[in-house]
């Protein structure tokens, strides 16, 4: 009997997984208590407070015994044997990765446990108390007071947890298990071009809700009609059904109420007379401000649409050329992953210097603001999740994983203006299973958001017998509004000489964007432009590919690989690389290479015909 007690409370452990609440939307302008700053840490590398010596979760069992770390247990007399206290524990900056803070977990990959304590200043047990994180990577496992709230696994996307009936005014800790080992059923996978950092590396706050509260909306504009705005307001709480609630934009003078149905859900659908379109030249935002009885969230939102015509983007109906570059979340100054509106500054500044109007966020979905800031700064954004390489196509689990931190980015992002791309994968190599996975990620994309383009960043490869062209032909290409492959023509393979003779064959009528092409270069080291890692060969790359892409008649973008060196595991070459990938325009210090300039007059020199 109690061996089946154990085994139904250890199932019910595993239920958890997954089982966060639906995402709180735009946090980001929402009144909260922040919990950044210094947390405690253990190291736990054999995962000695999760499991007990049998391997059993603590968690599964009710009552965990004395080494199980999310109790915060104390001694409770001088005999009493605790083995952990985060109280004596050293501290940790949230946000922030640990590999870049502690130079012992530079390239720890494993357990963590972060512990901090908070009061809730005017509690009121009638509200609702959520914890909210910007990310964590890779799974957490959270608990309050002692109790599992729940796990969340995907190391880019946001969460948050309803923990109302844990807290009190006073004395709560929330302790976070942070696991960041990789694994070849995870989404990404074992194997990957970038830093696995790991930690909790964006925002952690608590928002105080009343009891039915605006859990979620969106406001687009119609992707046919550009009079016309569209979405849905989500309550949550008990007296969620049949509720009035308004959308109101002053600036055109606007307020409309609308009703929720049973499930707490307002259909919203409006036309307005005179828009003013957010596009890259003017990034226009509207104060949006949605109302349950006197309790209002505002938002800033920009209202354009996107579209493609043959093998043409369109933005409000105007044909456009997207002048990209691509981007890794790190912030190399500083050192580590990026996560502050200081950080997307620093970024968007340097690609706004480079005359960029467009931006890829690779590999996974960055932090909030990166769009928020392309927004503002009119930018446009393709955004990606981590659908790398070779993920385990034929699992399930695997495919729900991948769908889930889809899920999730959209839904955090799907009212940024500035977004006009979800990127389904990259560089994936081609068979049956991974197509099925694929289109099933662009059409749960399609359902969730029909205002944006679907794209993937693919590969083209030599035609037989006829070494200097080019083609890309995959059954995927089919699938995606924009065709985006990523070609190395000159580093990874052929001649750097031959580069202007190369043409490329793409036999479909789609806007086609460039997602990656590049070289590696140890900023200040110069040599002539055919030794590789100089700055001058990275240029010499550059100035004929340039030219070269541009015959492409389907050319509507290119995202250069990459904006700055990114730390990298797989490049560990001393003195060129030192691990780091050298692909970048400007150096780890944010020193411009040559490249960058050749780009920068690229760009500024381009001609868009109609
Ligand atoms: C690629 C990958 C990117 C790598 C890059 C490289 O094709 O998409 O993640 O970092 O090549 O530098 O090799």
């Amino acid at each position: 009997m109690k061996s089946k007690i154990l085994l139904l409370l250890f199932l019910l452990s595993n239920v958890l997984i997954y089982s966060q609440e639906k995402l709180l939307h735009n946090n980001y302008l929402r009144e909260g208590l922040s919990l950044n700053g210094q947390w405690n840490y253990i190291v736990d590398m054999y995962e000695t407070g999760y499991y007990n010596y049998r391997w059993e979760p603590h968690d599964g069992s009710e009552n965990p015994g004395a080494g199980a770390f999310f109790t915060n247990k104390k001694p409770e007399n001088k005999m009493d044997l605790v083995e952990f206290d985060f109280d004596t524990a050293p501290t940790l900056n949230v946000p922030g990765d640990w590999n870049s803070q502690k130079e012992n977990l530079y390239f720890y990959e494993g357990s963590l446990w972060y512990k901090k304590s908070f009061n809730i200043k005017n509690y009121n047990s009638s509200k609702r108390y959520y914890i909210h994180f910007g990310a964590v990577n890779y799974r957490a496992d959270v608990y309050v007071n002692g109790k599992k709230l729940g796990t969340h696994k995907g190391g880019f996307t946001p969460f948050n947890f309803d923990m109302s009936h844990l807290v009190n005014a006073k004395d709560n800790f929330v302790i976070v298990k942070v696991d960041n080992k990789r694994a070849a059923d995870e989404v990404p996978t074992l194997n990957t071009d970038w830093w696995n950092y790991g930690g909790i590396t964006r925002d952690v706050t608590i928002y105080e809700l009343n009891e039915t509260f605006i859990e979620d909306y969106s406001l687009q504009l119609d992707k046919n009609n550009n009079k016309l705005l569209r979405g849905y307001i989500q309550l949550n709480g008990e007296a969620k059904a049949n509720k009035e609630v308004s959308i109101s934009i002053p600036e055109l003078k606007l307020i409309k109420i609308f009703k929720t149905d049973n499930t707490g859900v307002a259909k919203v659908e409006f036309s307005v007379k005179k828009l003013e379109y957010w596009s890259d030249i003017n990034p226009k935002l509207y104060d949006v401000i949605l109302s349950l009885n006197d309790d209002d969230i505002s938002d800033k939102i920009g209202f354009r649409q996107i579209t493609t015509q043959g093998s043409d983007i369109l933005l409000n109906g105007k044909k456009i050329f997207l002048k990209g570059i691509s981007i890794h979340e790190e912030n190399p100054i500083r050192g580590g992953r990026a996560y502050s509106m200081e950080d997307a500054k620093l970024l968007l500044s340097w690609a706004k210097d480079l005359g960029c109007n467009f931006m890829r966020l690779a590999h996974y979905p960055h932090n909030e603001n990166m769009a928020r800031l392309a927004d503002e700064w009119g930018i446009m954004v393709w955004e990606e999740i981590p659908v790398y390489w070779t993920i385990d196509w034929k699992n399930q689990e695997t495919y729900k994983k991948a769908e889930q931190q889809l899920t999730e980015v959209i839904s955090r992002d799907k009212n940024r203006a500035s977004v006009i791309i979800w990127s389904m994968a990259n560089e994936t190599p081609q068979s049956e299973p991974r197509f099925n996975f694929l289109s099933n990620l662009a059409k749960t994309t399609r359902t969730l958001d029909n205002t944006r383009l679907i794209s993937a960043a693919l590969e083209d490869h030599g035609k037989v017998g006829d070494e200097n062209t080019m083609i890309v032909e995959d059954k995927f290409a089919e699938v995606v509004d924009i065709l985006s492959f990523n070609q190395y023509y000159g580093w990874y393979g052929g001649d750097v000489d031959n580069i202007k003779n190369i043409k490329w064959d793409v036999n479909y009528n789609k806007p086609i964007i460039i997602s990656e092409f590049g070289a590696g270069a140890k900023q200040g080291y110069h040599a002539d432009n055919l030794t590789r890692w100089s700055e001058e060969f990275q240029d010499l790359l550059y100035k004929e590919t340039l030219p070269t892409l541009a015959k492409i008649p389907q050319l509507s973008g290119i995202t250069p690989w990459i904006l700055v060196d990114f730390r990298s595991p797989r490049r560990m070459l001393i003195p060129q690389q030192e691990g780091w990938n050298r692909k970048g325009l400007i150096s780890e210090e944010g020193n411009r290479k040559k490249a960058f300039y050749t780009l920068q007059k690229f760009y500024k020199e381009l001609k868009i015909d109609d």
